[in-house]
């Protein structure tokens, strides 16, 4: 029987395997229930009594040493597995996509610093607002069609509560709540019900702008838009203003820049007059400043509003404003800012 077990041990110990179902079949073979170690302690009862303390060593030898292979072929599997020696470790990484900022992101941005720069805070406000702050207090008469439901979201049939149609309310709650001088700007999203098309949105983006201060003239409107356009669009840009009408300024203008594309001469992007408008501004009426606590024979100021899609249309050739809202990144990988 020594013998027996001597050659199972010597069988064992060169065994090799390359899987763990090669690893199971060796294990059932020795150790299984109907496996070769039961076979040979079934065999140890008839071995002979001066004999048994020797074989029984020799057993147990062997089943220890059948245990330890068993063990040492699933660590050396394991580790073969986790040494990832298939992989090439110089070969070059997946590259890391750069996301980009959205075009009207990079243009309020960069609207915000060219006003920064002239001394303008930056103010925020609420979406959701009240009659007073969109309406009332800029001057908006009871019947004004801006307060109509076809022209302005309301909630919930409450006639008081609606979504903001441009962020002139948030320069309200900035009077409201300070004196002059007052020079702000409040860039933001409003909301008009408008069917969507190329060139209209119900959800739009805006900057206006308030300087309130003593002796504030039209002239001090000028130069700062003359500043901005040529800040916008280059040193070489031309501005033009024309009379325009808005309740809550007076006089009110609407300005243009050259057309950056023709210079002037006529295209079909300026619809052959050689100017783009690209805001509208004014003088804000005194009933604005008296309804806002700001006493209107002492304070004069300026204002202006412009929507950021327009001017991000104009800078970039963008000619549907849809795609500002519909996340193609064919359309919004083509915009690279450092900001
Ligand atoms: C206060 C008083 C007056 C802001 C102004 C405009 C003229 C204007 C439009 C441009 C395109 C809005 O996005 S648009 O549709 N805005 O033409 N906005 S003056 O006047 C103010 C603002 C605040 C307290």
């Amino acid at each position: 029987m020594i013998d027996k077990i001597n050659k199972y041990l010597e069988e064992s110990k060169s065994f090799i395997a390359d899987n763990l179902e090669e690893i199971e079949a060796f294990r059932i073979k020795y150790l299984g229930k109907k496996g070769i170690i039961n076979d040979l302690f079934a065999e140890f009862k008839n071995v002979p009594r001066e004999n048994k303390k020797e074989v029984g060593q020799k057993l147990n030898e062997l089943k220890i040493s059948l245990q330890e292979k068993i063990n040492t072929l699933k660590n050396a599997l394991e580790e073969k597995s986790d040494s990832h020696s298939d992989i090439d470790l110089s070969l070059p990484g997946d590259p890391i996509h750069m996301g980009t900022r959205h075009p009207l992101s990079i243009v309020r941005n960069e609207i915000i610093d060219i006003f920064k720069r002239l001394g303008f805070t930056i103010s925020e406000g609420p979406e959701i607002e009240d009659d007073w702050h969109v309406f009332s207090a800029l001057n908006f008469p009871e019947e004004h069609p801006a307060r109509d439901m076809q022209d302005t979201f309301f909630i919930e049939k409450n006639p008081d509560i609606l979504l903001r149609t441009h962020t002139s309310s948030v320069q309200v709650r900035v009077m409201e709540k300070s004196q002059p001088p007052i020079r702000t700007i409040s860039p933001g999203r409003v909301f008009r019900n408008e069917a969507i098309s190329a060139r209209a949105h119900c959800i739009f983006h805006q900057v206006e702008g308030l300087y309130i201060d003593e002796n504030v003239s039209f002239a001090d409107l000028k130069q700062t838009l003359l500043y901005f356009a040529k800040e916008m669009f280059g040193e070489q840009t031309k501005i033009r203003l024309r009379p325009s009408y808005f309740p809550f300024t007076e006089p009110s203008a609407e300005m243009d820049v050259a057309c950056n594309i023709c210079h002037g001469k006529g295209c079909n992007v300026c619809k052959y007059t050689g100017w783009l408008e690209i805001l509208g501004c004014g003088m804000v009426d005194p009933n604005v400043l008296d309804s806002c606590k700001i006493d209107s024979k002492k304070y004069t100021g300026f204002a202006f509003g412009m929507g950021i899609e327009r001017i991000a249309m104009l800078k970039y050739g963008i000619n549907d404003l849809r795609l500002y809202f519909e996340n193609d990144v064919r359309f919004l990988n083509q915009f690279k800012s450092a900001n």
